[in-house]
């Protein structure tokens, strides 16, 4: 898709940088500019990582006083029921990718099925928040590979792919994650609604 001119903007709050690079990718093929506040909203616990960025962005909205978006993502892991689905963040700080690897153990292909859900939430002060989703599907990897990205990329390969979410560029990476397809139904959504 060809870049457009950035003729409109918002505020995407996030502690996360590489978030805000993916997210500011896909929305400039948009036409649409982001402006990064570092702080975040309130997140509560949920299985639904749509309800939490529901949440976060209400919140974040009435404390920064714009209108503006929140992500938030989750990685089910089939074969773990799910696991650590909204949890990867508080998984990935306290044991790493290290230990799903370990929890796989030397389970086969279809055994290591799993999925990426994003959610970004878009909400104005006093507003009611509008929530657009994303997912991508693919395999935990037998060991890890790649410096790009962030979190659980170097064990995440997209089905079809035969290469990790952190062996593509930042570019390759937001035009095909959960992230980016969550971010480019919001931003189509803002540019007929703005
Ligand atoms: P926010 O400030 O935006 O909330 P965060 O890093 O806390 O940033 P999340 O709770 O949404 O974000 O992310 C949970 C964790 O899941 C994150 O810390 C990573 O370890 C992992 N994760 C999220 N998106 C990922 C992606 O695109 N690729 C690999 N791992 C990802």
């Amino acid at each position: 898709m060809n870049e457009r001119r950035t003729e409109r903007t918002i505020s995407f709050a996030t502690s996360n940088s590489h978030k805000f690079r993916e997210v500011e990718l896909a929305l400039r093929r948009l036409g649409v500019g982001v402006k990064r506040l570092r702080g975040k909203g309130l997140e509560i616990q949920s299985d639904d990582t749509a309800e939490v960025a529901r949440f976060a962005s209400a919140d974040a909205a009435k404390k920064y006083e714009r209108p503006l978006i929140v992500e938030d993502t989750g990685l089910f892991i089939d074969a773990l029921g799910g696991f650590p689905g909204p949890y990867a963040s508080f998984v990935f700080r306290s044991v790493g990718s290290e230990a799903i690897l370990r929890l796989l153990g030397g389970r086969g292909e279809e055994e290591r099925r799993a999925t990426f859900w994003s959610a970004v939430a878009y909400c104005e002060p006093q507003g009611v928040p509008r929530v657009f989703r994303g997912s991508i599907v693919g395999a935990i990897a037998r060991r890890a590979a790649g410096r790009g990205g962030f979190g659980f990329d170097p064990i995440f390969i997209p089905a079809g792919d035969s290469l990790t979410l952190a062996q593509l560029s930042i570019d390759e990476k937001s035009r095909i994650s959960h992230r980016a397809e969550a971010a480019t139904k919001f931003g189509e959504w803002y540019v007929r609604h703005s």
